[in-house]
């Protein structure tokens, strides 16, 4: 997949998409270290898996909360950075022989596969580092209070306890083994959703959003993440990999508890379209600013990579 519109897309969000996706790379182009610098392997995967390409989806929903807001973008920009630094070390992690065992990542051979093992994980563990340092440099963006709180929420969101790392877990241990509709759904809000969700809620924390907005853009966060994950599996049923930049049937190969296994395709379509039915009900209150974020959780059920 490379950072490409879509012909389903609204122009109106193409046109946001694009624009915002340079923004973020231009900016993640000054955070992340130059491939020269020394040891110039592990600056040159790092930069490898970040500008592989991605959708940029985390960034660009925090950006768009800030929008919705009424605040300018400039105080969100760390967090923006810090999201896919993070969303990136997660992938590198997951394609691993020891996780998913894929090969191929964002259109190009996964980082394991060009730089080797070793280094994929040190890569890994040094976006993951960069993501707080950068946040934690950026004294500007908020109160101090604000900031503080923007990182134990994101470290918070990538942990164990209904974090990334929590969902992670339980994906492994249900590899191939029976599992309920509770139990998936756990994995799909800790391992994909949480992370979704902290993009929308730190950036109205940084923007210092009202306690009622920020109930309301947590309703939304949680809704949309746990959609995109569903939908996620569908597309490793029904996409291209050609669209999505990577091996598609390996949920299936590897036995993994998924939506489409455990509902069928239409059902899990009916789930996901509903679930961001009814996000979209949540920030109602931000009117026609808001317009940007309902049409990002559109594009997130109807998306084909
Ligand atoms: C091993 C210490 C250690 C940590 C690993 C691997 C891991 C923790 C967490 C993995 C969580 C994970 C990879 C979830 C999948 C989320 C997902 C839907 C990825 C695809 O996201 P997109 O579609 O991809 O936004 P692009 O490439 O567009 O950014």
């Amino acid at each position: 997949m490379k950072n490409k519109g879509h012909r389903d897309q609204p122009l109106v969000l193409d046109r946001y998409l694009q624009e915002h996706r340079d923004k973020i790379d231009c900016y993640l182009d000054i955070v992340i270290p130059s491939g020269d610098a020394y040891p110039k392997v592990i600056h040159e995967a790092m930069r490898y898996s970040v500008f592989a390409g991605g959708k940029r989806i985390r960034p660009i929903l925090a950006l768009a909360t800030a929008h919705a807001l009424g605040k300018p973008l400039e105080p969100v920009m760390s967090l923006a950075a810090a999201l896919e630094l993070i969303h990136t070390y997660s992938l590198i992690h997951d394609d691993l022989p020891a996780l998913d065992n894929d090969d191929y990542r964002r259109g190009k051979p996964a980082l394991h596969k060009e730089f080797g093992e070793g280094i994929a994980i040190l890569a890994g563990n040094s976006l993951l580092n960069l993501a707080f340092q950068h946040l934690a440099e950026q004294k500007k963006a908020s109160s101090p209070k604000n900031s503080l709180e923007t990182i134990r929420l994101l470290s918070q969101a990538i942990g164990t306890f209904n974090g990334m790392l929590g969902g992670q877990v339980v994906d492994l241990l249900k590899q191939g083994n029976p599992y309920t509709s509770k139990e998936l759904k756990y994995i799909h809000r800790s391992k994909t959703g949480a992370l979704v969700h902290a993009a929308i809620y730190c950036a109205g924390t940084l923007c210092e959003a009202q306690k009622k907005e920020l109930t309301k853009l947590s309703s939304f966060g949680s809704l949309v993440g746990l959609a995109f994950q569903i939908v996620d599996d569908i597309l490793d049923v029904e996409g291209f990999s050609d669209e999505m930049g990577k091996e598609t049937g390996k949920d299936k190969s590897n036995r993994k508890a998924t939506y489409p296994d455990l509902f069928g395709l239409d059902k899990s379509k009916r789930i996901a379209g509903r679930l961001v039915e009814e996000a979209i009900q949540h920030i109602r209150l931000f009117g026609p600013r808001g317009k940007i974020l309902k049409e990002l959780a559109q594009f997130i059920s109807v998306r084909r990579f």
